[in-house]
Order: C-alpha cells, then structure tokens, then sequence
C-alpha cells in the first residue's frame, strides 16, 4: 500500500481506491467493482465531493423511515462493505436490525468471504466506545447484529436466477429497504412488492435513483456517517417526500459545477 500524505487534496478518494483494489486481491469484490466505482467517482466529483442539502435531507428521511419501520432491513453488496462496512453496523446495532449480504455477481465464495469480513468488522466496532449521543450496552448492541444471507432461504419475487435469491429474515421479510449501489431491476423488484426502498446512488440518472421511494445521491461512507447521526438522533418522518426534487437538486448542483 503507497503511503498518501496527510497533505495530499485526494488524500480520501486515494485511500477508498486501494481498499477496493485490496479487496478485489482478496476476492471479495466482483469484477467490475472498480468500474461501478470509478462511475461513482466521476459523480462524486461533480457534486463537488461533499453531501449537499438534499443529499442531508434524504438521509434525515431514510433514518426516520428506518426507525419507524417494523421490519428494516440493511442490504450490502461488495463494494458498500468494503466502503462502509463498519459504519453501516453501527447503524444496524442502533436500530437493532439485521444486515443482509445481497450480491448482484453471486457467487459462494464471495458470499461467505463477505460474510467473514463483516463478522470480524462486528468484532473491531463492538469494542469501541458508545457512539456520541447513544446510550447503551454498545458492544451487546453490535454483536447483536446478525449478518444475514448465506442461507438464500427467501426469493423476491418478480426476479430470476440468482438475482432473485435473498434471506426470508432480511429482505423477504423486510418493510424499508436500506440498499446501497442497488441495480435498477431489483429496485423496481422491491418497490412494487410494496416495499420502501432507500437507495444511496451518486448517479442521479440511474434507473435506481429514479426507481427508489428515497434517493440519497452522496458517497456511502460519507452517507454512513451521517445516517449514524440521525438515526441517533431519532429524525421525524416529513409530511410529504418529494424524490423527484431531490434528483433535479442534485442535476442542478452538477450543472452549476460544469460552468465557471
Ligand atoms: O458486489 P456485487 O456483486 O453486488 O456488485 C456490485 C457492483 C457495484 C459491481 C454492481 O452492483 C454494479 O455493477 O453496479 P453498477 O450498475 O455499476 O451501479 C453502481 C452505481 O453505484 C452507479 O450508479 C455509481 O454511480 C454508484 N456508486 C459507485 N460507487 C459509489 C456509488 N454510489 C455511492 N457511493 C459510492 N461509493
């Protein structure tokens, strides 16, 4: 691994590059996660490399939802663990949910080297101290998370093959979806089983985006942290969800970025 000085303005985009090359050594990334994620890092820049007041706002509704939510459920693929995987199950120990490994190229080895990843992930966050604001038994918290989808045991219906496979605990079983880097199929998939669907998506014009109940267009581990925050903080669903304002705000910030 090259060593990046603190100095250096890419320092961050630097570092989230060699965990995903490290992790497609390791074989736990599929093929053309350096593709997904190069897509995203395109995105990312013309939105200015930071969450926007939407992009907040989205994440706000996303915590409220989840916390009202019976069933929620936290679907990762390779690339979001590798990116936010501990961020994503301190969210998970808040909200007392399970979190699903639900992979677009499935294979079963990559399911279960994901699986071991975020079991020793739960290992290194449950020790840490409690989240600012959260009071608790956080390290019975964390390792109450259970890390779902090896067992395949559920389908959604509506898909085929493999895509279609899933936990009858985690998303057959769900009410809100939180899923991040989702293909717009499966997307559209979830939603029209009734489910609510909340995506983290740079890509504004994707099928996902546009598919979603909430899109939260920023980076997934600055949204993880965010989301940490406000599921903490307990945020209130709003009256009425404009999602389509949301995508057009984020459209705007990217032309407003391509012009002197
Ligand atoms: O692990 P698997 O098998 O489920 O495969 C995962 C990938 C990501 C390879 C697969 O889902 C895929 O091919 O995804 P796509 O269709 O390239 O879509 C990825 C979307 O996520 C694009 O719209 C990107 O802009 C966006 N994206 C990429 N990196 C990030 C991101 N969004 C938020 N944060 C990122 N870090």
């Amino acid at each position: 691994m090259v060593e990046v000085p603190e100095s250096h303005p890419r320092k961050k985009s630097l570092l989230s590059r060699q965990k995903i090359v490290d992790a497609t050594k390791n074989g736990l990334l599929a093929d053309s996660a350096m593709i997904a994620h190069g897509r995203g890092e395109a995105f990312d820049y013309l939105l200015g490399e930071k969450t926007s007041n939407s992009a907040r706002l989205a994440i706000k509704e996303s915590a409220s939802r989840l916390i009202e939510s019976d069933n929620p459920v936290i679907s990762v693929n390779g690339n979001t663990v590798v990116l936010a995987g501990k961020s994503l199950i301190r969210v998970a120990a808040v909200l007392n949910c399970p979190i699903e490994v639900n992979i677009y190229y499935r294979t079963e080895e990559r399911m279960s080297k994901l699986n071991s990843f975020l079991e020793k992930q739960k290992e290194i966050v449950s020790q840490e101290k409690n989240p600012d604001n959260w009071i608790g038994d956080w390290n019975n918290a964390v390792q109450s998370v259970k890390i779902l989808g090896k067992e395949g045991d559920g389908r959604i219906q509506g898909l085929e093959g493999p895509r279609s496979i899933c936990s009858s605990q985690g998303i057959e079983k769900a009410d809100v979806i939180l899923v991040p880097l989702e293909d717009g199929d499966r997307c559209e998939a979830l939603v029209n089983l009734g489910k609510q669907v909340l995506v983290v998506d740079l890509n504004p014009l994707s099928r996902t985006a546009k598919m979603a109940t909430i899109t939260v267009v920023d980076e997934i581990s600055r949204a993880a942290e965010l989301l940490l925050e406000y599921v903490i903080n307990k945020e209130e669903k709003s009256a009425e969800w404009n999602n389509q304002g949301i995508l057009n705000d984020a459209l705007k910030i990217i032309a407003e970025n391509s012009t002197d």
